[in-house]
């Protein structure tokens, strides 16, 4: 077994017979393979180099591996509700578009200014910041072509009006309801994160919220949209993606203490973070904060409860997974 402990703790789960690993490896080649579909250069543009460079620049970023938790979420919050997994896979291509594009942002020299990403060049590194910035922009409008377009294009029969509102979930989530809104408020804290008390606990959560788990929440809810949930059922998916979206980020930010406190040579868990706001930080510790994290958990678990297990395994374990992550 690999290195993410899923921890199965229902004997139902035992003789289900459910393989979390085997099922996030298959989807994620099989969504790997849809967004190299998507992103295929068109043969009349062949002889475009400025428009090669800009879809090269797209699949450098798209294509360079990534857990592809987002798209996971989807196809596996598609089956809870009984849909079949073909019907999530323009959701899962476009939450992952959209994924990556705010990682190509994010990165820029106007942002965070990161050179590498996922150990490689980051995307403006590679390819400059005009086709950095132009590249993210594309990705996001393609994120809504595929929606628009992808099932028709697959084959796959999806009423328009549970597609439209996958569109209207997704486009609130990386907007003015999620990402951008919460990369905003984020920069904001900069610079206030080290002194303390100035940040407060309910700032960092907002940040989280927005920047980081309403898209996760997205990607759960538009799969259970487009996989033909009731909304009895669209909204217990939603309760145990938010949990699971803030239970992401304060993984997040224990793993960077605990990497940083390991680069640094120091015991794992006592040094925390010198300049930035995390929960370690604002929970008093990595303990408090592994703490909040397993409660998180449980809280999303609760959401699956009353569920056939074999029909909840997937979000369950799903949900693990993003909990025991080791990066
Ligand atoms: C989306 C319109 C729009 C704008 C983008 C720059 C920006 C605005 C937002 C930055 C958002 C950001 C970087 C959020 C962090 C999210 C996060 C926890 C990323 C790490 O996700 P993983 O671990 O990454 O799933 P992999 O590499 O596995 O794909």
């Amino acid at each position: 077994k690999g290195r993410h402990s899923t921890k199965p703790r229902h004997a139902d789960e035992f003789s289900s017979g459910f393989d979390f690993e085997q099922y996030l490896t298959a989807h994620a080649k099989s969504v790997h393979e849809a967004l190299d579909r998507a992103l295929a250069l068109p043969a009349r543009l062949e002889h475009e180099p400025d428009h090669h460079w800009l879809i090269e620049s797209m699949r450098y970023s798209v294509l360079s591996g990534g857990k592809r938790v987002r798209p996971v979420l989807a196809i596996a919050a598609c089956e809870f509700v009984g849909g079949d997994a073909a019907a999530a896979a323009p959701v899962a291509c476009a939450v992952e578009m959209v994924h990556a594009m705010s990682l190509v942002h994010d990165e820029m020299p106007c942002m965070d200014d990161d050179a590498l990403r996922r150990g490689r060049p980051s995307c403006h590194a590679a390819f400059g910041e005009h086709a950095a910035l132009l590249a993210g922009d594309a990705l996001l409008a393609l994120a809504f072509e595929h929606l628009a377009l992808g099932y028709a294009d697959a084959g796959i029969v999806v009423p328009a009006e549970r597609a439209l509102r996958s569109v209207a979930e997704i486009a609130n989530a990386a907007g003015i309801g999620g990402v951008a809104a919460g990369q905003l408020a984020d920069k904001a804290c900069e610079g206030r994160g080290s002194r303390v008390g100035v940040v407060s606990l309910a700032t960092l959560e907002h940040v989280h919220v927005h920047k980081t788990a309403r898209l996760l929440e997205a990607a759960a809810v538009s799969g259970a949209i487009v996989g033909g949930g009731t909304g009895a059922e669209v909204e217990r998916v939603r309760r145990y993606a938010r949990r699971v979206g803030l239970l992401f980020q304060v993984v997040d930010d224990v793993l960077d203490v605990t990497r940083t406190s390991v680069e640094l040579g120091k015991t794992a868990g006592k040094d925390l973070v010198a300049d930035k706001s995390t929960y370690p930080k604002l929970l008093g510790g990595v303990d408090k904060a592994r703490a909040y994290a397993d409660e998180l958990l449980a809280m999303a678990e609760a959401e699956l409860e009353g569920v056939d297990a074999r029909r909840a395994a997937p979000l369950r374990q799903l949900a693990r997974f993003v909990a025991y992550r080791q990066n």
